[in-house]
């Protein structure tokens, strides 16, 4: 087999000229819940502490008037561990709020532990992020505002590892449920919660994904974010080292991802590792909107090649989620390596 045919597919994929118009636009709101008039379909569930637990229906949470304000949840000591789980109008594919948060008000009565336990959770089919927070004071409504962005969130346990980039848009993009915890003392609770708000990342944000194929830190944020009217510049590395310096960076952008994100497909021929090995193709080459935007030549491994990306300042596109794949090229070996990839949601 030789090098050209080896490259044939992804070159073919990189160089589909991109006519086609964007896709319907993908909208997102903040998705939010005041109680003014009734419970808006949230639920009393026992949350898993320690494992992943598949999401499932649970019973009624009680509406009250004595909201912040008007009207707001009520929930008692329903379970060994007692939260409440949204409907199901907030599930589904919710990557694009990957930079935003998840924020409520709560009041809890006579609170007067000091631990630390998951304050939310966020549950797909296979897995649980955990937001471990401490427990609140008492009798007075206090607002919580948790960053879906990696550093707290722990992975299938509430005091497990912290969970990764990838492994946060692998929740997001198929979520289940969404916990809040009202559960703070160990005798009998009286909690209320109200003002429950998924935001979305109000100036876009950038997540790095892969299954750890390609390798880790071969796609890097060089500056900037994926925020409209501004510059993203991306960083293309090879921090094997194995192919020669001079190697040539790019970057393409697709709409789509390849199936199974955040995990992609496997590609002969396309490995960082060496000429041959497999990498992965983490972007769907068919919905290309930037084929190839090249980037500084590649100088050596620890030093990425900036790769710049022109974020439009068209309001229409905030909310939009992109992503960009890397790559470097050494022409002397005729071999392309594959990065990481980045999800990029455009904001305003
Ligand atoms: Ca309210
Ligand atoms: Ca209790």
């Amino acid at each position: 087999m030789n090098h050209s045919s080896l490259h044939r597919p992804l070159v073919r994929a990189l160089f589909t000229v991109a006519i086609f118009g964007l896709p319907t636009l993908a909208q997102t709101p903040t998705i939010t819940s005041t109680f003014d008039t009734d419970n808006e379909g949230w639920e009393i569930v026992n949350m898993a502490l320690y494992s992943h637990k598949p999401a499932y229906v649970g019973i009624p949470t009680i509406w009250s008037t004595a909201g912040n304000p008007g009207g707001c949840l009520e929930v008692f000591d329903n379970y060994y561990f007692t939260g409440i789980s949204a409907p199901a109008s907030w599930l589904g594919d919710r990557q694009a709020y990957f930079g935003g948060s998840i924020d409520f008000d709560l009041k809890e009565w006579e609170t007067t532990a000091s631990w630390v336990q998951p304050g939310a959770a966020l549950v797909s089919t296979n897995h649980t992020l955990y937001y471990p927070t401490p427990v609140p004071p008492p009798d007075q409504w206090v607002s919580q505002s948790f960053s879906i962005t990696p550093g707290a969130w722990r992975f299938d346990d509430s005091t497990g590892l912290v969970a990764t980039q990838s492994q946060m848009l692998e929740v997001l993009s198929d979520l289940q449920a969404i916990w809040i915890a009202t559960e703070w003392r160990s005798g009998t609770d009286d909690t209320f919660v109200d003002n429950i708000a998924l935001v979305p990342p109000a100036h876009g944000s950038v997540a790095i994904y892969g299954s750890g194929l390609n390798p880790t830190g071969s796609l890097t944020v060089l500056s900037g974010n994926a925020q409209l009217g501004t510059v993203l510049t991306l960083g293309v590395d090879n921090p094997l080292g194995t192919q020669a310096a001079g190697s040539l960076s790019f970057v393409a952008v697709s709409v789509g991802t390849a199936p199974g994100f955040p995990i992609g497909i496997p590609l002969s021929g396309y490995g960082m590792a060496a000429p041959g090995s497999v990498g992965e193709l983490l972007i769907h080459a068919g919905t290309l909107v930037v084929p190839i935007q090249l980037g500084a030549p590649w100088t050596g491994p620890g030093q990425p090649a900036p790769v710049v990306l022109h974020i439009p300042a068209l309001p229409g596109l905030a909310g939009l989620t992109l992503y960009a794949q890397g790559a470097l090229l050494d022409t002397a070996a005729s071999w392309i390596g594959l990065t990481e990839a980045a999800m990029l949601v455009l904001g305003s």
